[in-house]
């Protein structure tokens, strides 16, 4: 067996999860390794919550601030937050126990934009970072790391943080090895040169991460598998959002406005992620490339198929035959994928420059084309805004996607207004549902509306809005962007009343 740690600074520190969870301070900031489940610490984060239970079984309870990549999984998120031992969490989450914790108050959370963290957190704009907690394949003789299956924010929180604990897991294939392209040129304004990057898989930087050995308290073994979500056939809604999408890229090709190859892509996690990234992996186009943040089952699956020549992520998102596939295969993939800090896989300067199409779920757009990606009925977060506002912004083509109604269409998921906006109608060119597409491209807000109930909205709710949008053309004071400011909200609040958007309590005159 291939000795993980080979650095004696290291390895003179090798201790159990609960040593090592005993050396983070109370109270104190840290920054942990993880980007949608992958690379994110495994037992550390549950034996730290184990020590918070049972501090609170004493009568004394102590919270952490948490700060990491993406989401993490269940031994993470989960556990600290079951034990309440989170008071600030950012910059995204998804775990169920997190969510709820959030939305009850317990967690203050800032849901920010991903490539915002390490730079936010080198001006100083959230206080000190105490620790870093990070997951590594390996460390090297000279003390580098080799970074794990994401790279996410774990640069800036080992330069950062004061003590840096290391979880080394040896389930992550040692393959990892030079996958990894780590960029140690960024500058604080105003001393910012651009970034060298031409290419989506141009390496610009380093394939290992530096460590200070004087700050390194415990190195942990470890051997558990990234959270790996089983892989859900594509429905048949998803299918048909894909395939007006394709249709979509045939005809902007047609019209000389993408490349045959089309630009780099963006795609989101999810069910209809997955079914458009299938549908490029059976269309016509070849030799495509992603400029992304996460690679999930379709990606590896369109490498494999050689439609997809290479990519560029922070960290992957795979079900757990995806992940065997990926480690049986990992030298074919080592070739076609780069891992970058987040900071530059959503490097604002990069999407702009690359041209990167950005394909991204919502949860619900208004006829004008604002989206909402993250709350349900305005005051509920679901998970946050992640990287889709990064490309959205500074994408060549910026595409939101839904199903047209949710809850068993109780709910529209195209309103008259959203209740929440992360996405505002500028960032906002394309949108997609199972029952059509509109390009909002060269559309004043009234033209928009008209085209997005047309093609996007339910047929159940379809005359709902057209009936609101005349009225609000009729009534409303100004004529640019029709609003009925007692009503715009009127769905959610109905939804939230009688359980759902339609108008069941109308009693017919
Ligand atoms: O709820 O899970 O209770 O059934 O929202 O909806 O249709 O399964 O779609 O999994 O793609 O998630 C926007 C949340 C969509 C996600 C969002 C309910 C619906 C269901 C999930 P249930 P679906 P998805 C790359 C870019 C922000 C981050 C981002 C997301 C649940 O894509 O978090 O884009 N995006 N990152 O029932 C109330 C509505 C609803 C609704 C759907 N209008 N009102 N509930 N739902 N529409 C990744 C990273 O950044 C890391």
């Amino acid at each position: 067996e291939y000795d993980r740690i080979q650095c004696p600074a290291f390895k003179s520190k090798i201790m159990s999860a609960d040593a090592a969870a005993a050396l983070i301070p109370e109270g104190c900031n840290v920054g942990m390794s993880g980007f949608t489940g992958s690379g994110a610490p495994k037992e550390v984060p549950m034996a730290l919550a184990r020590r918070i239970e049972a501090q609170l079984a004493q009568g004394h309870h102590f919270k952490i601030g948490m700060w990491t990549g993406a989401s993490t999984g269940p031994e993470i998120d989960g556990a600290l937050a079951k034990v309440n031992g989170i008071n600030m969490r950012l910059p995204y989450q998804s775990d169920p126990t997190s969510r709820e914790r959030i939305n009850q108050g317990d967690i203050n959370y800032i849901d920010m934009h991903l490539s915002h963290v390490a730079q936010y957190v080198w001006f100083g704009f959230f206080g000190k970072l105490n620790v870093a907690l990070i997951e590594v394949a390996g460390i090297l003789p000279d003390g580098r790391l080799i970074p794990s299956t994401s790279v996410g924010n774990n640069k800036t929180w080992l330069d950062q943080a004061d003590l840096v604990i290391l979880e080394v897991n040896e389930r992550q294939p040692l393959g990892l090895a030079g996958m990894h392209d780590v960029y140690y040129g960024t500058q604080l304004p105003p001393h910012r040169v651009p970034i060298p990057l031409v290419h989506p898989h141009d390496r610009i930087g380093e394939p290992y991460l530096r460590c200070d050995p004087a700050k390194v308290i415990a190195v942990v073994p470890t051997h558990k598998a990234d959270r790996n979500s089983p892989f859900k056939p594509a429905d048949a809604d998803s299918e048909q959002i894909a395939g007006h999408l394709i249709d979509f890229f045939k005809s902007e090709v047609r019209h000389g406005r993408l490349p045959k190859s089309l630009l780099p892509l963006q795609s989101g996690v999810g069910n209809i992620a997955n079914a458009v990234l299938a549908g490029l992996n059976n269309g016509p186009f070849e030799n495509l490339t992603a400029f992304t943040e996460v690679m999930q089952d379709g990606m590896l699956a369109m490498l494999r198929s050689g439609k997809m020549v290479g990519a560029s992520a922070t960290g992957f998102s795979l079900s757990p035959e995806g992940e065997q596939d990926f480690v049986d295969n990992i030298d074919f993939y080592r070739d076609k994928i780069v891992l970058r800090p987040q900071e530059m896989s959503n490097h604002p300067e990069l999407i702009r420059r690359l041209g990167v199409i950005a394909m991204n779920a919502m949860i619900e757009a208004d006829i004008y084309g604002n989206v909402n990606s993250t709350h349900v009925m305005g005051s509920s977060i679901m998970n946050g805004i992640g990287g889709s506002g990064d490309f959205a912004r500074n994408a060549y083509l910026s595409i939101f996607m839904a199903k047209s109604s949710a809850r068993g269409g109780d709910i529209s998921c195209i309103v008259p207004a959203v209740s929440h906006v992360d996405h505002t109608e500028h960032d906002v060119q394309i949108l997609v549902t199972e029952r059509g597409l509109a390009d909002l491209r060269g559309l004043a807000p009234k033209q928009r509306a008209r085209l997005i109930i047309d093609n996007c909205s339910a047929p159940e709710y379809r005359p709902m809005l057209q009936e609101y949008f005349e009225r609000a053309l009729h009534h409303s004071r100004g004529k640019h962007t029709p609003m009925l400011l007692d009503e715009a909200l009127s769905w959610h609040a109905r939804f939230e009343r009688t359980g759902s958007m339609k108008v069941r309590e109308a009693v017919a005159a």
